[in-house]
């Protein structure tokens, strides 16, 4: 069993209902065995004039490798109506694989750590709710530190518990 962390992220439709969705729908992945608070925040990137996000983070204790992990968030993707044509366009619903246990992968389809995580406040701080002092893997940069390097701008804490 190795821990993985799964960001949600969605900015088109019921952003709240498919969060809540894929909350219940992960389960068929692994064990949920923590959920951040919810987060709304700005958009970063992508076309402008999108709407806010709404960002949590979620542990999923499971027994799939990373690629099938992979697919199996974006078969989910896909059932919540998820349709990909520009890059960090607005969203019904975003998965992304943040972390594996310590694993480490650089191909085509699937980069771990998520190359992008530890520059991002929308996931740094749902991130840091679950494990603020995982370290990653590459740079050894502890999850809270990372938080306050790039600060919450654009990120406001909505709820608790949803
Ligand atoms: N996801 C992106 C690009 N920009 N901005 C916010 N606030 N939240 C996201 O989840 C997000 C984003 C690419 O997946
Ligand atoms: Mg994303
Ligand atoms: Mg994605």
């Amino acid at each position: 069993m190795t821990a993985a962390y799964v960001a949600l992220g969605a900015n088109l439709g019921d952003p709240l209902a498919t969060l809540r969705w894929a909350r219940e729908a992960l389960a068929r992945l692994g064990t949920v065995t923590g959920v951040s608070a919810l987060y709304r925040t700005a958009p970063v990137g992508g076309p402008v004039g999108q709407p806010d996000y709404l960002n949590a983070v979620l542990q999923l204790e499971t027994d799939l490798r990373p690629p099938d992990l992979l697919a199996g968030l974006h078969r989910l993707e896909a059932e919540a109506g998820r349709e990909r044509r520009e890059r960090w366009e607005a969203r019904i619903l975003d998965l992304d694989l943040l972390l594996c246990g310590e694993e480490v992968w650089d191909t085509p389809g699937l980069t771990l750590p998520h190359p992008r995580a530890w520059g991002r406040a929308f996931v740094l701080a749902p991130l840091a709710d679950l494990a603020p002092e995982l370290v990653h893997p590459g740079t050894g940069e502890r999850v809270a530190a990372a938080l306050r390097r790039v600060g919450m701008a654009g990120v406001t804490r909505q709820a608790a518990d949803w």
